[in-house]
């Protein structure tokens, strides 16, 4: 899968992929990561890309012109890809979106701001924008990069075991289970018993009890959404029984 990135600053992108997972995906050319800086069309003798805000007021809005034809270079790199558009009034990234990004099999094309808003000409020329959270950063590089990791995990191959890209968190809508390595005791905190037992049955059912426990405490709402196993109502049960225990001995 290719990615380009319209950015001012190819080295943040550069710099990103070329360590980890990312870095070998693309040495395998599993993927490849490309730039196109929009400073490289500016026709202007201080190669401005960014100009004052019609209307007035404070600040600079990023010019459509030096944008849009670093756009039309992207796209004779990468024909038919998706254009994304960073930004913080896009829809908020979900698993589900990403999962979708990667099964659709299209390139991405990834529009980054940097310091400034996008002329409205330019986001109309992308097919989503997205955001990756309700905060504000000093660029659209560091989304675009969450933005491409999350979808290249799912790439045949960048991931030692293809499994693992679908089993993880969000994928079944609950969080993870606590996980522990050795030593079994550090600092008299100690590993649960039951993970040391070797019985694969009861190791499961504690993973899900604990999985369940987790996002009831933490992201309730993802529950609304979560797939039933068979089980899962006796583990709510116990859950809940727990709870009283503990307010129970609190009151005591
Ligand atoms: C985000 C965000 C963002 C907004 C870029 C201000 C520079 C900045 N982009 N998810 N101008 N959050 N962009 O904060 O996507």
């Amino acid at each position: 899968m290719e990615f380009v990135f319209i950015t001012l600053f190819p080295e943040m992108i550069q710099n990103a992929c070329s360590v980890s997972i990312l870095g070998r995906a693309a040495q395998e050319g599993l993927i490849s990561v490309r730039c196109v800086n929009p400073r490289d069309y500016a026709t202007d003798r201080h190669r401005s890309v960014d100009d004052t805000t019609c209307g007035g007021g404070a600040g600079m809005v990023l010019k459509p012109q030096t944008y849009l034809a670093a756009l039309d270079r992207a796209r004779e790199l990468v024909p038919g890809a998706l254009v994304a558009a960073m930004t913080p009034v896009g829809e908020q990234l979900q698993q589900e979106r990403v999962c979708g990004l990667a099964k659709s099999g299209r390139d991405l094309i990834f529009l980054c701001g940097h310091y400034e808003g996008f002329d409205e000409r330019i986001l109309m020329e992308a097919d989503l924008r997205l955001s990756i959270g309700d905060f504000v950063l000093t660029g659209g590089e560091l989304p675009a990069l969450c933005v491409m990791d999350a979808v290249a995990r799912f790439i045949p191959g960048v991931l030692g075991k293809q499994v693992s890209a679908e089993e993880d968190s969000f994928h079944y809508s609950l969080l993870e289970y606590p996980q522990y390595t050795r030593p079994v005791e550090y600092h008299g905190k100690t590993v649960p018993e039951v993970l040391l037992s070797g019985d694969h049955a009861k190791i499961g059912q504690w993973r899900r009890k604990e999985a369940l426990r987790a996002t009831l405490r933490h992201r309730p709402e993802l529950l609304r959404q979560m797939q039933w196993q068979k089980g899962d109502g006796r583990l709510f049960l116990a859950l809940k029984e727990e709870k009283k225990e503990n307010s129970q001995a609190e009151k005591d």
